[in-house]
């Protein structure tokens, strides 16, 4: 077989200057991380010349002895490691996953009630340039002042809204939910409750975090965050929902698994499964902590008053004075990668917002703790503060690719 160098150098050139970008600068964004060379085999694999519609022993093409091995053994492993009745391998993405859902439990025009996207929910959770908007009617509900969820006022909102659907989940809130009053008030309500535990779920899956399985009638993820997997999606359910989230993702809203994707997805689990997995979601909380400690130590206070999971949000406009996509773009400079996001109803434009969000997996999967999450807090506060002083933003810089060459990506 010709390597790609030579069949297509283009190709070659750009992937070899991603692979220096990713050893050489520091990954700070939250739902990013390196997955295992045993995931890219898997995702490098045969299994991507494969068509393979329908499920395991029910498929609509021949061929399917592996297929079918690949993708049972991938719901085995999901289901043994979350503790889940059901799960559904096949979704693309986490926007897939979520979709097929909506699409399980709701008729067009049914109301779903999910969390603001600017007090931490996501774009699949009802912002009105997405799909999912223009066949259901989406209410939300915010946090409070302190970044807790005020559980009387979301029964009331409950009661007021009528969902049929009641999303527990986010991207870019940091504190912990109450499962059980959530799912509660969502049944009294008359709503099926729903988890999307995209960010957090390899955090569950290495027991670090309270497992929202149990609660909750469908629980989505995405298997590439802190669970470290391939770019994809998962639908863990009951067995109540299992033959309507199964439709709902083929045929409703999918067309041919990606197998190889599938094989990928099975090794993540079975790593997920190991006790050095549970150490790392164990090292990426308390990393999240000491990055917030020393955040604290220098007088900026997190958005949602600091973390109980892997990111930190922090109010670059209240703390620094300066926009979310300045601040992004000034680290940038120093090769730290972080992203922009919106604060509690911020008063600016997703473009340009008021924050910026932080995630700890990737530097923790480098094997990097508490030491250097103080120092990498003191190069993103020194930077900020400078204005774009150029001589700090250079010392910085040395020092982020120095701790980078320290700790390789494996
Ligand atoms: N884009 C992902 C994130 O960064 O949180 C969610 O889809």
């Amino acid at each position: 077989m010709n390597p790609l160098r030579k069949t297509d150098p283009d190709v070659a050139r750009i992937l070899r200057g991603e692979a220096k970008r990713q050893q050489d600068g520091l990954e700070m964004i939250a739902s990013e991380n390196y997955v295992s060379q045993a995931v890219f085999e898997a995702l490098g694999s045969v299994l991507s010349n494969k068509y393979a519609e329908g499920y395991p022993g029910k498929r609509y093409y021949g061929g399917q002895e592996w297929t079918d091995a690949i993708e049972s053994l991938a719901i085995d492993r999901a289901k043994a490691l979350f503790g889940a009745e059901h799960a559904n391998v096949q979704p693309h993405s986490g926007a897939a996953a979520n979709l097929a859902a909506y699409m399980a439990v709701l008729n067009p025009g049914d109301t779903v009630l999910g969390m603001d996207l600017s007090h931490g929910g996501h774009l699949t959770h009802g912002a009105s340039v997405t799909l999912p908007a223009k066949i259901y009617r989406f209410a939300h509900y915010k946090t409070e002042a302190d970044g807790s969820i005020d559980y009387a006022k979301l029964e009331r909102l409950a009661n007021k809204e009528k969902p049929k659907l009641m999303l527990a989940g986010f991207s870019s809130y940091t504190r912990t939910i109450d499962y059980e009053r959530f799912a509660a008030i969502a049944r009294k309500a008359g709503a099926v409750p729903m988890m999307d535990m995209a960010h957090i779920a390899g955090l569950v899956a290495g027991r670090a975090l309270l497992s929202p399985v149990p609660f909750f009638d469908i629980v989505t993820a995405t298997t590439h965050k802190t669970l470290r997997g391939p770019r994809g999606g998962l639908i863990l359910s009951t067995e109540a929902f299992a033959d309507r989230i199964d439709k709902a993702v083929f045929p409703g809203t999918q067309g041919g698994p990606h197998m190889h994707t599938i094989a990928a997805k099975a090794v993540a689990f079975g790593e997920a499964a190991t006790p050095g997995f549970r150490t790392y979601a164990k090292r990426i909380l308390s990393n999240a902590k000491a990055l917030e400690k020393e955040f604290r130590a220098r007088g900026v206070v997190p958005v949602f008053g600091g973390t109980d999971n892997h990111m930190l949000l922090i109010d670059t406009v209240a703390s620094y004075g300066i926009s979310g996509r300045t601040a992004q773009d000034l680290l940038d400079g120093i090769g730290i990668s972080v992203n922009k996001n919106v604060v509690p109803d911020d008063p600016r434009g997703p473009s340009d917002p008021s924050g910026i969000r932080l995630g700890v997996p990737a530097a923790t999967t480098r094997g990097m703790r508490a030491p250097e999450m103080r120092r990498i807090a003191g190069w993103i506060d020194e930077v900020l503060r400078s204005g774009g002083d150029t001589s700090v933003a250079a010392r910085a810089k040395r020092e982020v690719k120095a701790s980078c060459r320290e700790f390789p990506i494996a």
